[in-house]
């Protein structure tokens, strides 16, 4: 474990290795793919971070839904959930807490970036800025389906950011000369502090790249957040 925070700590994120297995995979991928299928349901948490092309496309390439388990609650017992809150407890403290969980999918053959960018820019300015998001394969990721892409610095400055067009993700401008790309078997997960940059390339492949994220941050700043209006639930954009 002190390898794994040491690394967290110098790089801003780390590797940690199968939180579940098979049949524990099987059953987060049931209810996930009726999550992705039920746009009904799910249509108050849910975007495309690629931003709408125009009224003709209407295909969803990077779909995001976001606090997921409001839709289905009995998400929050799988084991990956127990598991991921462990991890952030031993890497940032016994007060972290879930903030927030979301999916991430990106669709066979849409070949679109997820642009880099920090997760604080898209959080209020919180006085305890500790803050870690557990990033869980539920493909085998690599490359050309758009595993994660990490730039290891944890300067806690947060740079420009400005929206892709119509509503997509955040993105910055960064050299990107030292990114390093992290490849993972199914059940396999980083996790990643909020002021570490990130990126994915685009899902070239036949089959669809599944990520749950979970974000964890202090008790304290959760209900402050709250008390602010903030339940990750709403538009997105810069607000640090
Ligand atoms: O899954 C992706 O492509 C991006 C994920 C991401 O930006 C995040 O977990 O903060």
């Amino acid at each position: 474990m002190n390898t794994i925070k040491n690394e967290f700590l110098t790089n801003g994120y780390t590797k940690i290795d199968q939180l579940f297995d098979s049949t524990e995979a099987g059953e987060l991928l049931a209810i996930y793919n009726s999550l992705l299928n039920d746009k009904e349901k799910t249509t108050h948490l849910r975007s495309d971070l690629a931003g709408l092309e125009n009224d003709t496309k209407p295909i969803e390439r990077i779909t995001q839904i976001m606090r997921p388990s409001l839709v289905k609650p009995k998400m929050l017992n799988h084991i990956a959930y127990k598991k991921a809150l462990h991890y952030a407890k031993k890497l940032l403290g016994d007060d972290m807490e879930l903030d927030f969980d979301m999916l991430i999918n990106k669709a066979p053959h849409t070949n679109t970036p997820t642009p880099w960018h920090q997760d604080a820019a898209y959080w209020i300015n919180l006085p305890d800025k500790r803050a870690v998001s557990c990033w869980i394969a539920l493909d085998n990721v690599y490359e050309n389906n758009g595993c994660m892409w990490f730039l290891p610095v944890t300067d806690q400055q947060i740079l420009e950011h400005t929206n892709l067009p119509n509503g997509g993700a955040l993105y910055c401008d960064v050299d990107t000369t030292n990114a390093i790309p992290v490849p993972l078997h199914i059940g396999e997960c980083t996790f990643h502090d909020g002021f570490t940059l990130h990126y994915s390339r685009g899902n070239t492949t036949n089959s669809q790249r599944r990520a749950l994220i979970l974000n964890f941050r202090p008790k304290e700043m959760i209900k402050l957040e709250r008390s602010q209006g903030l339940d990750h639930t709403g538009a997105r954009k810069q607000r640090s």
